[in-house]
């Protein structure tokens, strides 16, 4: 059943047409909740909680939800929790939701979740669309585009991603795809642009047509993070992989239609202590350049799985035990070892994708979230990689040479000390000699508008701060900035600024050289920017 909803987010109203699943049954001595109102919380906690507290608010990253515990807290406590958020990590959510949605999120949390629908082939096959079928589309690039210096920037709350050309800062185009596109991923020859929202709903997007837009789309799931396509020599542009978080499953796809064709469930035991886990959700996903694999981090449970894509009917598995909450991560410089955050478990996981077995298990900070991380040359320790975090203040540096720099590969060989916590994202590039750490979750707004940049020839030396909120110069109201994105030379670093609101959004390009304001981009179809996506570096595992 399908109906029209018309709510407010940030101070924007939007109207989306929303996917009714499960029933819902009134949970005895939680307080009231129309129909209608459990429908509309539903949706909002899909969009905005259930990423940490899990779907079945089972607790994730977040704290368990259940009624069993909410009930006992009781609607002010909740409500408060709600408003202003936590210490621990709860954002505050005043400034997106309405006294109104606070209210009614707070007793909604008392009724017991909704068990949201499986999703099988037959599901996903009814999602699918070929709309441009592979022989009506182009032999050869049909654009004057530099599809190289390509940005695909998600425009969170609009449902839609925006193409934006690097060498003119230019929205080439706007393309319609799922609800807040999560990550955009390129196939290997950088024809096909993926794209995956929060709704499971991959889109397909051809960049060598006249105009690049939709060739494929299908839905996946319910919620889902990840995308990613085969890069091994033989199997370019091949297939297709998408991880979602609801149902706990990923689905390997055709490269050039999305057609599904292998559906693998991710249920099963943790790591550690060995129990079942109902909702254990697939993370990150990166093709291996060694075999012919997906790496899958399924989360909850802490294994990451190599997916030999070579034989789909036969499919090989092969399941390496981390630790529990395996989150995001990327390659080190020699794109041989996989550096995965497992981030409540403070760890980053090493996984050699040669050999396929863990490498290391490397303790740093306080919840680490790298992003993809960041790779350059230690002066003292050779090649590293970095990861900010999201629970302290630090940057841990890892060596990862095992041949030359034995002694300190798979350790911490330092500790930088960044503007604080709440960091998502950090970023060099092989041509730079800084590294940008952003604080975008910090509950002090000068914090969460600024970056810090290290110098990477002198790592001793104090960093120093961008006001980049400033320079985006929206005016009053408290504004985030998330994830540094190098262009292709490696010589300007973007961010993305936004405050929820429509008028209030900008990209602001700093020049990597000289540290200062290059060009600020703003235009009324820029809304909510998040990730941004550069075509060659992406292509190209460049970070
Ligand atoms: Fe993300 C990467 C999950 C919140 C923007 N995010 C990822 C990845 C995962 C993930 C698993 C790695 C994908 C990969 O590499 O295959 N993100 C989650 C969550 O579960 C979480 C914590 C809560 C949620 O409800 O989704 C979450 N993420 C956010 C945000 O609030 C951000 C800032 C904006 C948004 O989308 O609402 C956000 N996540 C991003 C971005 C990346 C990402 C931009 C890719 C960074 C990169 O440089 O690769």
């Amino acid at each position: 059943m399908k109906s029209k909803i018309l709510y407010k987010m940030g101070g924007l109203a939007i109207a989306l047409s929303l996917s009714v699943g499960a029933a819902w049954a009134a949970t005895p001595k939680a307080p009231p909740i129309t129909a209608d109102e459990f429908k509309q919380a539903k949706q909002i906690f899909f969009e905005r909680c259930a990423g940490c507290h899990g779907v079945l608010r089972k607790g994730a990253t977040g704290k368990p939800l259940t009624p069993d515990l909410t009930l006992v807290k009781g609607l002010d406590y909740l409500k408060a929790f709600i408003t202003y958020g936590s210490p621990a990590g709860m954002p505050n959510w005043n400034d997106t939701l309405s006294e109104k949605q606070i209210d009614m999120m707070a007793r909604y949390l008392q009724h017991e979740p909704p068990v949201p629908p499986e999703f099988g082939l037959k599901e996903m096959e009814a999602t699918w669309k070929v709309i441009v079928p592979v022989n009506k589309r182009p032999k050869k690039k049909m654009n004057n585009y530099n599809l190289k210096n390509l940005f695909s920037v998600t425009l969170r709350d609009t449902g839609e991603v925006a193409l934006i050309d690097g060498d003119s800062k230019k929205i080439i185009d706007v393309i319609t795809t799922g609800y807040a596109v999560h990550i955009s991923r390129l196939s290997n020859s950088g024809r096909y642009l993926f794209v995956i929202g929060r709704d499971a709903k991959v889109n397909l997007i051809d960049l060598w047509m006249k105009k690049p837009g939709n060739v494929a789309e299908i839905k996946v799931g319910m919620e889902a993070r990840s995308v990613e396509t085969s890069k091994y020599k033989g199997y370019e542009d091949k297939y297709a992989i998408a991880g979602s978080y609801w149902p706990p499953q990923f689905v390997i796809m055709d490269g050039d239609t999305l057609k599904p064709l292998k559906i693998v469930s991710t249920r099963g035991m943790t790591v550690d202590t060995q129990e079942y886990h109902p909702e254990p959700r697939v993370a990150a996903i990166i093709a291996s350049h060694q075999h012919p694999e997906f790496i899958v981090n399924v989360k909850e449970t802490g294994k990451v799985l190599m997916v030999d894509y070579s034989d789909i009917k036969n499919l090989k598995i092969t399941s390496i035990d981390a630790a529990r909450f395996l989150h995001d991560g990327g390659w080190d410089s020699t794109h041989r070892y996989f550096m995965s955050a497992a981030n409540k478990s403070n760890k980053i996981a090493v996984i050699d994708s040669k050999t396929d077995k863990l490498a290391a298990l490397v303790d740093v900070g306080k919840i680490p979230h790298p992003g993809r991380g960041a790779n350059f040359r230690d002066p003292k320790y050779g090649p590293v990689w970095a990861t900010s975090h999201l629970g302290d203040d630090t940057v841990a540096v890892i060596g990862t040479d095992p041949v030359k720099h034995r002694k300190h590969a798979w350790k911490v060989v330092r500790t930088l000390k960044g503007q604080g916590g709440g960091s998502l994202f950090i970023k060099t590039h092989p041509k730079s000699t800084h590294l940008y750490v952003d604080t975008t979750l910090n509950p002090d707004v000068k914090l969460s508008q600024s970056i810090a940049v290290f110098d990477l020839k002198n790592l001793d030396k104090p960093y120093k701060v961008l006001p980049i909120g400033k320079w985006a110069n929206l005016g009053k109201g408290a504004k985030r900035v998330v994830q540094p994105e190098f262009n292709k030379a490696g010589n300007e670093v973007w961010f993305s600024v936004w405050s929820g609101t429509k008028e209030k959004s900008a990209i602001v390009i700093v020049d990597d050289k000289t540290l200062k304001l290059k060009k600020v981009i703003k235009d009324k179809r820029l809304i909510t920017p998040t990730g941004k996506f550069n075509v060659y570096n992406t292509m190209h595992d460049i970070y």
